[in-house]
């Protein structure tokens, strides 16, 4: 009996055992429960890292980086690793903006640049120590609406606080790229300066420049000069400052964009590509009269303007020439950049039409050499400091 009892329950238990095996069989097939927490840990990291990113919407380059380090997680490598393989990833601005339009990326650049120059203000800010300024400066609007009219300085000066006396500025919250001498040419258009003064200094201003203007005033009674003017005031802009390049201006152009950025370009630029009067477009290729900027080095290789062009006409066309003869190539900006408007006006007295200008121009390659920089002679009469501008009277002898 003793005998049958113990086999008997021998044969309960094993019932039992099998029993319990069923149901734990049962329930992992249909009902799905959790596994036990012997399964590999990497699964079930990989699982749920994913499951944030696509939670929480991160695209793109974010996601990128998420996905490394969540890769080296796996891999166990340390935080420190992390950190550096999620900061070797840049953003690149072609691959981010390959389906906006070119003058949106601009923008963008704008934009991407004022962030970084606010940071890099920031920080010369607390460490009192300048930084340059952003290659492209951050506060600028674009196309710009011209005004017409006619301030006196002090106003304008006081319109635009921060100019020194002598219209010289540059940005305080870092330091210029571009040291420029703005050189006008200039005879009695009072009026026109007053214009082209209220509308440029913001500008520059904008565009983080490191500048100065100079006024080259023409004495009566000779014919007007303007190339000669122009080479005045590059030398007497070079006797004051350290200036990397020149603009050479028309009193009577308003830049209609501030994109156009006056800075020294590394080729000679015509930067008055578009304007108004000739219907923005460009009256010839060759064309390099109303504004222009050169570098220092290459103006002095092409020995500056030529100081022969007495009255209306040439001389730009003889720059021209000087460019191509000394291995240098004309560049312009854009035409919906390069825009301004020529306010409206007739031929001056004392600058009638050069009947020798074509006869001028067929010699360039030949003059160029002893006519200009080299040859230059003029009296300074007065020197006149406006709260806008350096006005610099001189007398020229027409021989
Ligand atoms: C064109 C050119 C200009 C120059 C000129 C021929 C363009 C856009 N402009 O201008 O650069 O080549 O032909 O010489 O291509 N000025 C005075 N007072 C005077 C006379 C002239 O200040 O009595 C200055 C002033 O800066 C003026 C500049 O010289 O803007 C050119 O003279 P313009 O305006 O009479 O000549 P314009 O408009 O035909
Ligand atoms: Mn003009």
């Amino acid at each position: 009996m003793l005998t049958h009892c113990i086999k008997y329950r021998y044969f309960n238990v094993i019932n039992v055992v099998i029993l319990i095996c069923l149901i734990n069989f049962c329930m992992y097939r249909f009902l799905d429960f959790p596994k036990s927490n012997t399964t590999p840990a990497t699964n079930a990291n990989s699982k749920s890292s994913v499951n944030i990113i696509r939670a929480s919407g991160v695209t793109g380059e974010g996601s990128q980086s998420l996905l490394t380090a969540h890769k080296d997680t796996i891999k166990g490598n340390s935080s420190l690793d992390l950190k550096f393989k999620q900061q070797s990833i840049k953003p690149t601005l072609a691959s981010s903006t390959s389906l906006i339009p070119k003058s949106d990326i601009a923008t963008e650049a704008v934009g991407k640049k004022r962030e970084e120059t606010t940071e890099a203000s920031e920080k010369s800010q607390n460490t009192s120590i300048l930084q340059f300024c952003a290659i492209i400066p951050p506060k600028l609007y674009g196309p710009l609406a011209t005004y017409s009219h006619s301030t006196n300085f002090k106003e304008i000066a006081k319109a635009n606080p921060g100019l020194q006396p002598g219209g010289r500025s540059k940005p305080t919250e870092c330091i210029s790229r571009h040291r420029v001498a703005i050189v006008i040419p200039y005879r009695n258009r009072e009026e026109h300066l007053q214009i082209l003064l209220n509308n440029l200094h913001p500008m520059l201003m904008r565009q983080q420049l490191d500048y100065g203007i100079f006024v080259i005033d023409q004495a009566l009674p000779t014919r007007f000069n303007r190339a000669m003017l122009m080479n005045i005031g590059y030398a007497e802009a070079m006797k004051r400052y350290n200036y990397q390049c020149a603009v050479f201006h028309d009193v009577d152009l308003l830049p209609e964009n501030d994109r156009n950025i006056y800075s020294c370009p590394e080729m000679p630029r015509h930067l008055s590509a578009a304007i108004d009067k000739f219907r923005y477009r460009l009256p010839y290729a060759g064309i390099y009269g109303g504004v222009s900027a050169v570098r220092k080095d290459q103006f002095e290789k092409m020995n500056g303007f030529s100081n022969m062009f007495f009255g209306w006409g040439g001389e730009d066309d003889d720059m021209a020439t000087r460019i191509r003869n000394s291995g240098y190539k004309i560049t312009r900006y854009p035409m919906d950049i390069a825009r301004y408007r020529m306010i409206k006006h007739t031929r001056d007295k004392g600058n009638e039409l050069n009947p020798q200008r074509y006869a001028l121009l067929k010699t360039t390659s030949k003059r160029m050499k002893t006519d200009g920089l080299n040859s230059l002679n003029y009296t300074v009469q007065e020197v006149d400091e406006q709260p806008t501008h350096l006005r610099i009277k001189v007398f020229i002898d027409e021989k």
